[in-house]
């Protein structure tokens, strides 16, 4: 597989010395920075993203599709590019990767996108803010983020703050415990927390509270054989935790915005993103910019724990 794909993969020479020399990496996604925040913040927040990572001892392998080729660690230049608008950039979960790799145009990788390829590079922890999911309304409209049936096919462990509510949160731990996928509360006395929020009033199935645990299941997945992947849901940091009624509201009113303008598709996360940071005059942005952070850390630490276990 990797040696099938290797003319496809490119991957950064400290990356790639990083994982021959059997210490932690971690993958970052990059629609987070093309689709899921305004710019400049979104450049500045993906280089101090990689920065925690490596604060926490491990590399950080940013993802993206460049000139044909998936790249795995970013230059800053290649950063700067996903990230000032000036060049369309395509949306790319597992059904765009061929397309955007095969027209040769810029691709920023989703969590599905990332997920392909980190396993491929040989990357098992990844960090993000958060999963896609069930939509609200998916029973009608059939919304389900690719990144859930990725989660059940591809062995790559996803660090992030839950999924937001936007989505359906009770069918969304629904869709993963049929695609086998288990799910961890990090802490947060094992409730599933809701991104912005450390509620989501739902208990995840699983809730471990060291980095040392989630490696010992990542390593017994591993030696179970099983092909799919984990997700580790992380508290947002206290101090940034919205417990008002503002987010609610603009998430409310972003989803009925959706709705009377008919996105749909690919278009309608990024839509609710920004809308959502419009409408909270971007004190959504600040949040979501702590959580990034935050689970990069605790990604770093599990990647660590990990990388102690099977030298
Ligand atoms: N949720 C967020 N921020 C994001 C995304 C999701 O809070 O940036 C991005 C991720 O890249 C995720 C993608 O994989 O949106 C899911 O998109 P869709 O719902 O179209 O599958
Ligand atoms: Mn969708």
């Amino acid at each position: 597989m990797r040696a099938f794909a290797s003319s496809l993969l490119r991957v950064a020479p400290r990356v790639r010395e990083a994982l021959a020399n059997g210490e932690p990496v971690v993958a970052l996604e990059s629609t987070i920075i093309s689709h899921g925040m305004p710019y400049p913040q979104n450049v500045r927040t993906a280089r101090e993203v990689e920065a925690v990572v490596a604060e926490h001892g491990a590399t950080p392998a940013t993802v993206a599709l460049v000139d044909g080729r998936i790249h795995v660690g970013l230059a800053g230049e290649e950063l700067e590019r996903l990230a000032d608008g000036a060049e369309a950039v395509a949306k790319a979960s597992r059904r765009d990767m061929a397309a955007v790799l095969s027209r040769r145009v810029l691709g920023a990788t989703t969590v599905s996108g990332t997920m392909i390829a980190a396993h491929m590079a040989g990357i098992r922890i990844f960090a993000t803010g958060g999963i896609g999911g069930v939509h609200r309304g998916a029973e009608t409209t059939l919304d389900v983020s690719a990144d859930l049936t990725e989660l059940g096919r591809t062995p790559v462990t996803v660090v992030c703050a839950g999924a937001k509510a936007i989505l359906d949160l009770p069918r969304t731990l629904e869709y993963l415990e049929t695609q086998g996928v288990p799910v961890v509360a990090y802490g947060n006395g094992g409730e599933l927390p809701a991104f912005y929020t450390a509620r989501s009033g739902l208990m995840a199935p699983w809730c471990m509270d060291t980095p040392e645990q989630v490696a010992r299941m990542v390593r017994t997945s591993a030696d179970l054989g099983l092909q799919s992947g984990m997700v580790v849901a992380v508290p947002i940091p206290a101090e940034h935790a919205q417990t008002g009624a503002e987010f609610e509201r603009a998430i409310d009113t972003a989803l009925r915005e959706a709705e009377v303008q008919r996105v749909a598709g690919k278009e309608c996360t990024p839509f609710l993103l920004r809308r959502v940071t419009e409408l909270t005059r971007g004190a959504s942005l600040v949040a979501n910019i702590a959580l990034v952070k935050n689970n990069a850390r605790v990604a770093s630490q599990i990647a660590t724990s990990l990388a102690a276990m099977v030298s």
